[in-house]
C-alpha cells in the first residue's frame, strides 16, 4: 500500500483524496501548484521525469535554447521573483531555464507537492461522487475533485517508425530525451534527421562535436540569426525597473512572441521598402522579420517577399549553390514554426557537414550499422532523432481519460481536439488543461500563456467555492462555436496551407486539424468575457 492509499471504515482500501491533481512539474505545473495551495486547496502534482522542469527538463540537447528573449520568458506573478532572478543571456540556454524551474520551486518550496518519477495513467471520472480517480504507474490511486493536465504541448515524443529501428547497433536518441549525462561524440559519424527548431539548434553545436554530421531533411525551414549576447547588465536593469512595461509587447501582439509586430501593411510598401524593414529586422536578430508587416501571415505577396528575402540570405552564407538551394524553404514565412539560429546555415560550409535530401527518397531503413536513403547506405555510430512531438494532443491521449458515462478523450477527439477555450472538455467535468488545443499556447509566449490559464482556472475555482458550487464543464455549443471559431482564424491565414505539426501532419493518420488559437490578446479578451457573464459556456452545478 502506498501512502497516497488508506484503509476505510470497512477495512476497504479508498483512494487518498485531495482536491486537485496537476499533471506535470513544468512551468504550468509549477504556477499551478503555487497557485491552486495559495487557495488553501490540497494540491497532488504527479511528475514523470526524474526532476521538475517539463520541456526544459527533457530536451537537454546540445544548443538548446529558447528563443523567445530571457527577461519575457519568465514568470511574472511575483515581483520578487523577477527582482532575485538575473539572466545571464539574451536568449537563455536550457541549463538556465531549468536552474531558474529550480530557483522557482526552492523559493516557493514547491517539492513537497511534488511527486518525480510518477506518470499519470489514467484519470476517470465517477460521476456518483463527481470525482476523478487518478492512477499513476507506481500503481497509486487518488481521488480528486478537480483535474489540472499540465501536460505540456510538445512533450510527446515522436520517432516515426522507420523499418529496422530495433535492429540497429549504434546509439540512437531523441533530442527530447536527451542523456543527462551528455553524450560523447568526437570522431564518430552521426545522423540526424530533422530540420524543425530542435535541429537547427543543434546542428550547429553537434557539427563541432562529431567527426562527421549527416543531416537529413525532408522539409527546410526558414531561420533567422538569433544574435544572441550576454546579457547587458544595464538593460536587464531598465527592464526590472519598468517590468510590466518591458512585457507589454511580449504579450500583446498577435502572438505574444518576439516578433516585435509593425502595425504597417507590406502590401502598401515599395519592394525596396519592405526589404529595408526585413533586413533591419534581420540584423537585429531573433524572430523580428516575421512580424516586419501586419499582413504577412494574410498576404501571400508579401508573405513571398519575406521568404525570398530570407532565401537570399541563405544563399549568400551557404557557399555551396546546390546545397544552398536545399536548404530554402518552399513554404510560406511562419507557415512552419520559424527559428532564430548561431550559425545554422554558416554551418553547412563545414567540411564534416553532409546535408543529404530526404524529400523525394525516404528514409528506406534503418541497418545494423546506419541508415539507407536514395539507394545509399551511410554508415553512423550514432542517430540523433530531431522529429518532433505528437503536439498537442500527445500527451493528454496516452493518459486514458475517461469522462462521463466512460466516454475516452481519445474517441471523443478522434477526428481531432475538441475544447472550449482550450481550457475545458465538454463531458470531462472540472478537467481543466492547462495551454491545451485550441487555446494560443504555441502560438504565444508560452509562460505568459501559462500564467493566464491558471489565473484563469484558479479564479474559476474561487467563484465555484463562494457559490457552493461542485462541476463545471463546458456545453456542447460552446464547444462546437469555439472550434469553428479557432479553424476560421486560421483559415485566414497561411497557417494551414502547410504540413506542419500545427495540423498534426507530421503524424501518419492524425487528423488534420489546426490545433492552437490565433492572437493572444483576443483570446484572453474572450477568457475575461466568458467570467463577466457567469462562466457563459460552462454548465456550473452544485
Ligand atoms: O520538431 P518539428 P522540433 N522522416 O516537428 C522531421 C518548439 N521548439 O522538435 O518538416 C523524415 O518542428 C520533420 O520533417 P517535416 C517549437 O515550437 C522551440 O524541431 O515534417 N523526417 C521536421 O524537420 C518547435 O516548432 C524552441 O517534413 C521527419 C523534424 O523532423 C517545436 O518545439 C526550440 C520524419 C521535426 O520538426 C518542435 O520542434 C526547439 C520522417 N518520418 C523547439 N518525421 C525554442 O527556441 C519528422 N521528420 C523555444
Amino acid at each position: 500500500m502506498t501512502d497516497t492509499q488508506k484503509i476505510g471504515r470497512n477495512g476497504d482500501r479508498t483512494a487518498r483524496e485531495v482536491d486537485v491533481v496537476v499533471a506535470g512539474a513544468g512551468f504550468g505545473g509549477l504556477y499551478a501548484l503555487y497557485r491552486l495551495r495559495g487557495l488553501g486547496l490540497e494540491v497532488q502534482v504527479y511528475e514523470a521525469g526524474s526532476d521538475i522542469g517539463g520541456t526544459w527538463y527533457w530536451n537537454r540537447y546540445p544548443g538548446a535554447r529558447c528563443d523567445v528573449e530571457s527577461l519575457a520568458y519568465s514568470y511574472a506573478f511575483s515581483r520578487e521573483l523577477e527582482e532575485d532572478w538575473d539572466w545571464s543571456e539574451r536568449y537563455a540556454s536550457q541549463p538556465e531555464i531549468l536552474e531558474y524551474a529550480h530557483h522557482v520551486a526552492e523559493r516557493f518550496d514547491l517539492r513537497r507537492d511534488i511527486q518525480l518519477e510518477t506518470r499519470v495513467v489514467s484519470a476517470v471520472y465517477d460521476e456518483a461522487r463527481g470525482r476523478w480517480t487518478v492512477r499513476t504507474d507506481r500503481g497509486e490511486e487518488v481521488s480528486a475533485q478537480f483535474c489540472v493536465m499540465a501536460t505540456g504541448c510538445l512533450s510527446a515524443r515522436n520517432i516515426p517508425d522507420f523499418p529496422g529501428l530495433d535492429r540497429y547497433s549504434g546509439r540512437c536518441f531523441h533530442t527530447g530525451d536527451w542523456p543527462e549525462e551528455g553524450v560523447e561524440l568526437e570522431g564518430r559519424r552521426v545522423g540526424i534527421i530533422g530540420s524543425g527548431s530542435t535541429a537547427i539548434q543543434a546542428i550547429p553545436i553537434l557539427a563541432e562535436q562529431a567527426g562527421e554530421l549527416f543531416v537529413f531533411q525532408r522539409t527546410p525551414n526558414f531561420s533567422m540569426p538569433a544574435r544572441n549576447t550576454p546579457m547587458d547588465p544595464d538593460y536587464q536593469k531598465r527592464a526590472k525597473a519598468s517590468y510590466p512595461a518591458f512585457r507589454e509587447p511580449f504579450v500583446s501582439g498577435m502572438f505574444g512572441l518576439d516578433f516585435h509586430p509593425n502595425d504597417r501593411l507590406g502590401a502598401s510598401a515599395s519592394p525596396e521598402e519592405r526589404n529595408e524593414v526585413f533586413e533591419e529586422r534581420w540584423r537585429a536578430g531573433g524572430l523580428g522579420v516575421v512580424g516586419a508587416f501586419a499582413d504577412l501571415f494574410v498576404d501571400e505577396e508579401v508573405n513571398e517577399a519575406a521568404a525570398e528575402f530570407i532565401r537570399g540570405k541563405i544563399r549568400e552564407t551557404v557557399h555551396d549553390p546546390e546545397v544552398a538551394e536545399l536548404l530554402c524553404p518552399d513554404t510560406p514565412v511562419g507557415c512552419k514554426r520559424p527559428c532564430a539560429d548561431t550559425n545554422y546555415f554558416e554551418t553547412y560550409n563545414r567540411p564534416n557537414v553532409t546535408l543529404v535530401d530526404i524529400r523525394n527518397a525516404p528514409v528506406e531503413e534503418i541497418t545494423e550499422t546506419g541508415l539507407r536513403t536514395g539507394g545509399r547506405h551511410y554508415e553512423l555510430d550514432c542517430i540523433v532523432f530531431a522529429t518532433g512531438f505528437a503536439a498537442m494532443t500527445g500527451a493528454l491521449l496516452r493518459i486514458d481519460i475517461r469522462g462521463r458515462d466512460g466516454v475516452k478523450l481519445a474517441e471523443k477527439w478522434a477526428e481531432g481536439p475538441k475544447t472550449y477555450l482550450g481550457l475545458g472538455v465538454e463531458g470531462f467535468p472540472n478537467l481543466f488543461t492547462i495551454t491545451g488545443p485550441g487555446s494560443p499556447s504555441v502560438l504565444a509566449n508560452m509562460i505568459p500563456g501559462i500564467e493566464q490559464h491558471v489565473n484563469w482556472i484558479a479564479d474559476c475555482m474561487v467563484y465555484m467555492r463562494e457559490r457552493g458550487l461542485r462541476r463545471i464543464e463546458a456545453t456542447p455549443e460552446a464547444e462546437a462555436a469555439w472550434v469553428e471559431h479557432v479553424n476560421q482564424i486560421a483559415d485566414r491565414t497561411i497557417y494551414p496551407t502547410c504540413n506542419s505539426w500545427y495540423v498534426g501532419a507530421n503524424i501518419p493518420g492524425k487528423p488534420r486539424v489546426f490545433m492552437p488559437y490565433l492572437g493572444f490578446p483576443r483570446y484572453v479578451a474572450k477568457c475575461e468575457q466568458v467570467v463577466a457573464n457567469g462562466y457563459e459556456g460552462f454548465r456550473l452545478e452544485s
